[in-house]
């Protein structure tokens, strides 16, 4: 059987949820279900988001889960690599990809292992929660990002918080023993990542429950910090029209899931 086009299927249910949930606005009684959304309205909060709706706290994190864990289409290791050439292809350059730490542009098919190529950077670091690169938490594509082979070394797995010294390999990036601070531009990005992992995964599946904290150095543990500072860049660096794009990237032509908190930053406060 043909999966169903991710557009076709939103229709479906924006026409379902049209049909089934209470109007609220206080022009409900002379609306016309069929009528197009008021000017403004986020495209995916009738449908997509319907469950959250009015929800804060854990409950609007539990609803969240529940919503970016349904229809997700898994993706396999090696499928990640084209599907990175398609998220994070440079809108400059379409045989390139944009690094992240670095913000390069790399020839997309200088992936591998070897200095001078690119790889999967899992921005929340397979060892917090030694998920591997199973179909999982590990072949994510919200928190996998290309990333210059050694700079993705240099990062590891330390948690991100401020300071440390700057990084000769990737400039505007700073490092100490137990930290990774990435540049302005990606301070929020990386935040929302790790929100996003934090209510994709909760135990289920076979996985740990991801969640972040207050700490660095977390080492083997399933968490990354530093939340407080993490809270700072998402605030710092709100969601810019590449990131979004990213977002429909991964949403239409992947995994058939969003990371919530691109779509509704204001959600981040509402949880943490
Ligand atoms: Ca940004
Ligand atoms: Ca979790």
């Amino acid at each position: 059987m043909r999966p169903i086009p991710a557009r076709r299927a939103l229709a479906a249910s924006a026409l379902a949820a049209a049909l089934t949930v209470p109007l609220l606005s206080a022009s409900s009684a002379t609306a016309d279900p069929a009528a197009s959304p008021a000017p403004g309205v986020a495209d995916f909060d009738d449908a997509y988001y319907a469950d959250a709706e009015g929800l804060t706290g854990q409950p609007l994190k539990d609803a969240l889960h529940g919503i970016i864990s349904s229809d997700v289409t898994t993706l396999t290791y090696s499928e990640v690599w084209d599907a990175l050439k398609v998220t994070d292809r440079d809108p400059a350059d379409p045989d390139s990809v944009v690094l992240l730490y670095t913000g390069d542009s790399r020839a997309a098919d200088a992936n591998g292992g070897n200095v001078g190529q690119w790889n999967r950077e899992h921005v929340w670091p397979q060892s917090h929660g030694d998920f591997g690169t199973s179909p999982g938490p590990g072949t994510d594509l919200h928190h996998l990002r290309p990333s210059d082979v050694q700079v993705n070394s240099d990062r590891g797995n330390k948690d991100f918080d401020a300071g440390g010294t700057e990084s000769p390999r990737a400039p505007g990036n700073y490092t100490d023993e137990d930290s990774w601070e990435p540049r302005d531009e990606i301070k929020g990005d990386i935040a929302r990542m790790a929100f996003y992992m934090a209510v994709r995964w909760e135990g289920g599946e076979g996985f740990a429950d991801l969640e972040v904290n207050d700490s660095t150095g977390n080492g083997s543990v399933p968490y990354l910090g530093k939340l407080s500072t993490l809270l700072e860049w998402h605030e710092q660096d709100p969601p810019s029209a590449e990131e979004q794009a990213r977002n429909d990237a991964v949403y239409e032509d992947f995994q058939g899931n969003r990371n919530p908190f691109v779509d509704h930053p204001e959600w981040v406060a509402e949880i943490w």
